[in-house]
């Protein structure tokens, strides 16, 4: 066993934590692990690894590095940790749980879906679609379901669809997947790997180690992706919303039209898909490209495309009261989701934004209103941030607020008949919650209660 009598630092006990703690107790390995909250704050998540013999560094910086073999650190830490630094200057490997993964995976059947927006909603949409072809697919990683905690159960036909976040892929090796995706590259992130270079760098690690027998999914309209063209190993196949394609996958005459190897073919017209906007049309095409890499029926992916109806927290629609409908798009966790989420919406709209800041730059968000977003409710570390590019950009009808509670019932009394209540924060949940996930139940408790 590759990990047996190893001696594995595991950093973070959260979802990644604690099902890397599961992998390496299956393998042999004594586990250290380290935390920087206190044992009281972890008592919970604690209590499903009880049985298994660990030593622990909860809330204290002082672990001793000496005989640790490898680290496994859970995604939200960042590189610039001191805990990091030590282990590199110590020339101890870090790696995080998909290259742990990949390590320990007896058929490596890897599918693996990355990009600054869509990735949540392709990574379930191809799950579904093989799923549908009779595949055993798991649906893992930044989507909420950590990839270790499925590997220890592997069965030999398996296959893994990963969604995999830019701080996973910043710290991989050997990871290699039998087809990769990335849906676009825009800035995100940038407080956590310092510049936009090394945030790209790290998605284009997802195709580092793939070789010729590999697919790559590419999108032809992102102009990051379409200057890769030259430097690739694995076989791409192109999608584009925009452009006729001689090779790939792109829209004529309101067909989605699949060109591959010889033969060009109509798929279905794109308006029977189910899901809102031209972002959710690209995520189409992008799953239709990794389907094709992997063989699946024409009819199958038809079918389940006709059928999809899109991804919690991903402008979701939440309820409608004397006319004011509400959608929850809580996954609008960065400037360019949102800006997809209001071009999706029909107009006039009041938009909810304003969290965590991790340095974006608001001016393109706010250029993007064009007369469709009438209000804007304001909350979150970056409220201000927001209010003056809002204010630079000429945009004055702004409100801030202290809750989720007091933004809904603002957005209602301030709503007329046929407006559309938008929560697309344009920013990461953490100011105020753990996770986007928290704040759209919040969005939606908050609107449920205005229900009653
Ligand atoms: N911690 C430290 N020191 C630190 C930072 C955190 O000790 O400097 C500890 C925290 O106290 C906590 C633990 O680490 O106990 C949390 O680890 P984590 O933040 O890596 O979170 P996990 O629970 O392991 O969840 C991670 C992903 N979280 C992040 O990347 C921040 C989840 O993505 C993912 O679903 C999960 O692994 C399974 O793969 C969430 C996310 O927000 C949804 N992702 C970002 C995004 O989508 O934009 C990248």
């Amino acid at each position: 066993m590759y990990l047996k009598d190893k001696r594995i630092l595991i950093l973070g006990l959260g979802i990644t934590g604690i099902s890397a703690i599961k992998a390496v107790h299956q393998q042999g390995g004594h586990i250290v692990i380290h935390d920087s909250k206190a044992e009281e704050k972890l008592k919970d998540i604690l209590e499903e690894v009880k049985n298994i013999p660990m030593t622990k560094y909860l809330a204290k910086d002082d672990i001793d590095l000496k005989g640790i073999d490898l680290i496994v650190k859970s995604p939200g830490i960042p590189p610039y940790a001191t805990i990091v630094k030590r282990a590199l200057e110590n020339n101890i490997e870090v790696i995080t749980d998909i290259e742990l993964a990949y390590r320990l995976s007896k058929t490596k059947n890897f599918i693996a879906i990355t990009g600054t927006n869509g990735k949540t909603t392709c990574t379930t949409l191809i799950g579904e679609i093989f799923k549908k072809a009779g595949i055993n697919t798991h649906v893992v990683g930044n989507i909420g379901t950590g990839i270790l905690e499925k590997i220890v159960e592997e069965k030999e036909k398996d296959l893994f669809v990963i969604e995999c976040s830019s701080f996973q892929l910043e710290h991989i090796s050997t990871f290699k997947p039998r087809v990769s995706l990335i849906t676009n590259i825009t800035p995100d992130h940038l407080d956590w790997h310092g510049n936009f270079d090394s945030y790209k760098k790290a998605k284009l690690n997802i195709m580092k180690n793939q070789d010729s027998k590999d697919y790559l999914i590419l999108n032809y309209d992102d102009p990051i992706l379409r200057k890769l063209n030259s430097t690739i190993k694995p076989k791409v196949i192109w999608f584009s919303i925009k452009e006729e394609l001689s090779h790939g996958i792109y829209i004529k005459d309101n067909y989605i039209v699949i060109s591959y190897g010889i033969e060009s073919r109509k798929l279905m017209p794109y308006s029977q898909l189910k899901i809102l906007g031209k972002h959710n049309l690209e995520n189409a095409l992008a799953c239709i490209g990794v389907s094709i890499a992997i063989g699946i029926d024409y009819s199958i992916i038809r079918q389940v495309l006709a059928s999809f109806r899109g991804v919690e927290h991903r402008i979701e629609y939440v309820a409608v009261k004397n006319g004011i409908t509400f959608y929850n798009d809580s996954k609008g966790t960065n400037c360019d989701a949102s800006i997809k989420a209001i071009e999706a919406v029909d107009s006039p709209i009041i938009l909810i934004a304003g969290g965590y800041d991790k340095g974006s730059n608001f001016d393109e968000f706010i250029k993007s209103f064009k007369g469709k977003v009438k209000i804007l409710i304001l909350l979150g570390q970056t409220k201000e941030r927001l209010k003056e590019a809002a204010i630079n950009n000429g945009f004055v009808n702004i409100y801030e607020v202290n809750s989720m509670k007091k933004a809904v019932e603002l957005s209602y009394e301030l709503g007329e008949i046929g407006d559309k209540v938008l929560l697309s924060p344009a920013c990461a949940s953490w100011d105020m919650y753990s996770s986007y996930e928290v704040r759209g139940n919040d969005f939606k408790d908050a609107v449920r209660k205005l229900m009653e």
